[in-house]
């Protein structure tokens, strides 16, 4: 089954549309991995994926904690995305996503700006062979992703001159991704995007919450996932902060 699918598949079984980024403040390792066990036990059945980040990868390990966060949250029918942003050249990218695919993640997340030849092009490859996925970063969510997605450049192909995220979403789908980021600090960029991609490539949106963003006006712009980390995570009922956020974009969907 390709992510894309499995992804619908979770959204109609869960009845939410949200992505859990299971990040918790360091500690030590037996405390981290047990505290991440714990809040993905209260929050499974409010999300419809869950998203892991380095950060709790570095201190528990690949294939000793994280694979166990990772089979747990297979147990309860969820996907699992890695927010590796693939960013290197070719060889050590399809290493990088083969790792993670070997420890169980159904999708990675991938750096556009690396390009495809000697690039991409090898994790879009073992994602194929592996038949898992592969998410491209469009639009940051923080305030200088405009330094980067946001800058104008000289598209090589066509000579005209476009913003760097709009190229970057052409490329999504000549690459055939199985999603775009786009942050929900800009609906504005959401809107754009998905004017490009329509409902061949759909949009995960991070940073409703803390960093600013909001429910309503990513779901309204074309986000069709939400990815919310610590608005959850550090919450005090992590369970009801899910629900709630899961019942507004639903309320969102419904409109
Ligand atoms: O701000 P939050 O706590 O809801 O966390 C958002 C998560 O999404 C976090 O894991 C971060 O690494 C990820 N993310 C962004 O915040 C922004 C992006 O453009 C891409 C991923």
């Amino acid at each position: 089954m390709s992510f894309q699918l499995e992804m619908d598949r979770s959204v109609k079984r869960s009845g939410s549309n949200v992505v859990l980024a299971l990040d918790l403040p360091l500690d030590q390792p037996r405390h981290l991995l047990s505290r991440s066990t714990e809040v993905l036990e209260r929050v499974h059945p409010h999300v419809c994926a869950v998203k892991l980040n380095r950060q709790l990868v570095l201190p528990l390990g690949l294939f000793n904690g994280v694979q166990e966060i990772v089979s747990l949250a297979h147990d309860r029918e969820l996907p699992v995305i890695m927010d590796c942003k693939i960013n290197d050249v070719g060889h050590t990218n399809r290493a990088i996503a083969e790792c993670y695919f070997k420890a169980g993640f159904d999708a990675v997340t991938a750096s556009p700006f690396v390009g495809w030849d000697e690039g991409l092009q090898p994790v879009f490859e073992v994602a194929q062979q592996m038949r898992r996925g592969v998410l491209l970063l469009v639009f940051m969510s923080h305030k200088g992703a405009w330094e980067g997605y946001g800058q104008t450049i000289h598209d090589p192909e066509t000579r005209k001159k476009v913003p760097q995220y709009v190229v970057f979403a052409e490329k999504a789908l000549s690459w055939n991704a199985d999603g775009v980021i786009v942050g929900a600090t800009y609906p504005e960029k959401i809107r754009e995007v998905h004017a490009i991609l329509g409902k061949r490539v759909p949009i995960y949106s991070p940073g409703v919450g803390v960093q600013g963003g909001d429910v309503e006006s990513a779901i309204k712009a074309g986000a069709r996932y939400l990815i919310v980390g610590r608005a959850i995570t550090l919450a005090e009922n992590p369970a009801e902060s899910a629900k709630l956020v899961r019942d507004a974009a639903k309320q969102c969907l419904r409109e």
